[in-house]
């Protein structure tokens, strides 16, 4: 690109640009081939310019958007697109009278680093386990909550296990701030880390976040699903299947330590939303660990036997509702900790029986479905589960039965993503976040990433660029381009949140917040009002930097799930190789075929110029072919004998009739007698 040097003619004090708060853009960067938008308010001057971050070059000049009203916010905002601005590197916006942005990166695999950082989140949430340095840095800290006495509420009695019986619970993610865990928020966070590997294997191989399992032969992301799968498993009662809603305190305890945090553990009343809940979870991990048998051996069955018993619990008590109120009006003692309480299971039931029907293609379990037989879909939550199941069959849309009438399904999501997407073009921010008010609420956080993830399955089922566009537009929301100019990933970006409401970050004497964690959002119902000033009552202004912000600041596990799988995602479909840059990720573990090596060195999206470089170690019959996403081979780039050897290939975009492929993503197969096959995905922009 061809350098201009711009020298800059304003007036007064202006001329002295000062970093301005009033250019909203993501903290962390963009990808060399993706949209670069940044959201400036106010704007004076038309003119915005990409520069050098000492401000001496200027590398790229563009015009603002017209000014938009963003009603969440009342701000005014243009939109600086500066898409078409592809050199590496790290930059700044400015905009004369208004001031210069924090910097960003523009690079491949700009995704990794958050999405590996909201991995490892889950690795500082863990309990029963002592955080070392190596691992957690000056994060360290002691073990907390053992939870290997854990008493048998009175809710939860039963004659095989009597009111204080002691339980072993151990292991799994503190819920939040708080030191509780909770088996219903367990099931949609836990599930979003498994659809990750599932949606992104080649990917997950390669991604490692320096955990203490790092380097066994499982993915980083399955070992530490892993840890909180092996808790739930413990809130299964063996007598009859039916699953304790959460492992908890009576009260939520102070801001301290988690070993100090010492207080009785009670398993709760069996609830049906928690059983079934727990029951997708299982039936997922089960298909999932069969690939693993080796490194844990029958843990696929037992989560398979564990899902089933708890299918004919959920069966047989489907009105076992968890509220807190009725159980402290019939049991002692009372507790008060976060109730997860939801009235309607039918979602929970619909969930779980596709779950059950993928991973043992019975289709008896899709009989009373009813989310296969409605059109209405919905981002889910925490309450709100169906749409999960929905994700998974996508995900599993080539190996269906016809229980599934699987082209219904792909329009269904594609469709549903595209009134997601509807208003973007519109949108101030141009994101989809905010395309209702109630977008914003507690949590508010976890919406937008919710909704980037559903954009990344309808983008899988279409190959139609514009859904991976707009899910990485609402992540540059999450990480800079938003109404009050945070990122909200702690640890991350230029100007973080600092005082989340999460008892570890705020009784370390460690200044700054544990890393990885996604501060929950604006929150227009502001409940911790009284004890915390608002900077406004506007929906995406309702968040403050305080820890006692609960409502607000607080991070959670079922936010931070959303944003692990659309970062990782979206790095898998941008990055150049389809996979992490491996000079900061773990090597591969076994599992490219010993006699084909593919050299991750092509660009993606990819072009006519590009190369695929692999290597044959063994002499023999090679087939290196390119197919569509419905599976229909589109060319054959070679198929003949090699001799050991490192080969480079060349394809044009073209298939075997001269016809220009369209946009979307292709994989690449390079397949050996007796060598194994590798796949790659790749994608292909017109
Ligand atoms: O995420 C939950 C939100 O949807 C509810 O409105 C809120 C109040 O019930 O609770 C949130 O969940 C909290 C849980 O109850 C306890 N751990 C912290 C969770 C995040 O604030």
């Amino acid at each position: 690109m061809k350098r201009l040097f711009v020298i800059f003619v304003l007036t007064g004090s202006a001329l002295a640009a000062d970093l301005s708060e009033n250019i909203r853009i993501n903290q962390i960067g963009f990808y060399l081939n993706g949209p670069k938008l940044a959201a400036v308010i106010d704007a004076v001057q038309k003119e915005f310019y990409v520069m050098s971050t000492d401000l001496v070059d200027t590398l790229y000049t563009g015009e603002l958007s017209e000014p938009k009203l963003w009603p969440h916010s009342e701000e005014m905002v243009s939109i600086a697109d500066f898409t078409n601005f592809k050199d590496i590197g790290v930059f700044r916006i400015m905009v004369p009278e208004t001031g210069y942005s924090y910097p960003f990166d523009i690079a491949h695999n700009v995704f990794q680093r958050p999405a590996g950082s909201a991995l490892k989140g889950y690795y500082y949430q863990r309990m029963s386990i002592e955080l070392e340095e190596q691992y957690a840095g000056k994060w360290k800290r002691k073990m907390g909550h053992p939870d290997d006495k854990v008493y048998v509420h009175e809710s939860a009695a039963t004659e095989l296990r009597p009111k204080d019986t002691i339980i072993s619970c151990p292991r799994g993610w503190y819920d939040a701030g708080d030191y509780n865990k909770y088996i219903v928020n367990s099931g949609i966070s836990t599930y979003q880390l498994l659809a990750a590997w599932e949606q992104f294997p080649e990917y997950c191989d390669r991604f490692a976040i320096n955990i203490p399992e790092s380097g066994n032969s499982v993915p980083d992301i399955l070992d530490e699903a892993l840890w909180n799968i092996r808790w739930m498993l413990t809130m299964q009662d063996p007598n009859d299947g039916g699953v304790y809603h959460k492992c908890t305190c009576t009260n939520f305890q102070g801001f301290v330590m988690p070993h100090q945090a010492t207080a009785r553990r009670y398993v709760v009343q069996k609830s049906t939303t928690a059983t079934f809940d727990f029951c997708a979870v299982m039936a997922q991990a089960s298909r999932i660990l069969k690939n693993y048998s080796d490194t844990f051996p029958g843990l696929a069955d037992s989560c398979l036997n564990a899902a089933i018993r708890a299918w004919q619990w959920g069966n047989s008590y489907p009105d076992s509702i968890y509220s807190q109120s009725r159980m402290n009006e019939k049991f002692n003692p009372d507790v008060s900790t976060g109730e997860y309480g939801d009235r309607n299971p039918g979602d929970e039931y619909d969930w779980a029986a596709i779950e059950l029907y993928i991973t043992t293609k019975t289709g008896a379990f899709l009989n009373n479905v009813d989310v296969l037989t409605t059109s209405s879909t919905s981002v889910p939550s925490w309450p709100n589960v169906a749409t999960l199941g929905l994700y998974s069959l996508a995900c599993h849309i080539d190996d269906l039965t016809e229980a599934v009438d699987t082209e219904a399904l792909r329009r269904r999501l594609v469709n549903w993503a595209q009134q997601l997407r509807l208003d973007v073009e519109n949108s101030a921010y141009h994101i989809v976040m905010g395309k209702s008010t109630n977008d914003f609420g507690w949590g508010s956080n976890a919406v937008a990433a919710n909704q980037a993830m559903g954009l990344l399955v309808a983008f899988q089922l279409s190959a139609d660029s514009t859904f991976l566009w707009d899910a990485i537009h609402n992540m540059d929301y999450l990480l800079g381009r938003n109404a009050v100019g945070y990122c909200f990933l702690t640890g991350n970006g230029s100007k973080p949140p600092l005082h989340i409401h999460h008892r570890q970050s705020g009784s370390d004497g460690i200044k700054d917040p544990v890393p990885g964690l996604l501060s929950g959002g604006p929150n227009p119902g502001q409940q911790d009002k009284s004890s915390v000033t608002y900077p406004s009552d506007l929906p995406a202004k309702s968040w403050v930097d305080d820890q006692g912000s609960w409502a607000s600041n607080e991070i959670c596990i079922n936010w931070n799930s959303p944003f692990v799988y659309a970062a990782l995602g979206i790095d898998a479909y941008m990055s150049k190789d389809g996979g992490p840059d491996v000079s900061v990720s773990k090597q591969d573990r076994n599992k490219v075929p010993s006699g084909i090596r593919l050299y991750p060195n092509y660009p993606n999206p990819f072009n006519s110029s590009t190369s695929i470089e692999f290597e044959i170690l063994k002499s023999g019959h090679v087939s290196v072919t390119v197919y569509n996403n419905l599976g229909r081979l589109v060319a054959t780039l070679h198929d003949g004998f090699l001799s050991p050897g490192r080969y480079k290939i060349y394809w044009n975009g073209y298939d075997f009739h001269g016809i220009q492929v369209t946009s979307g993503i292709y994989m690449l197969s390079v397949q050996g007698d007796g060598q194994g096959k590798f796949n790659q995905k790749m994608l292909y922009l017109r």
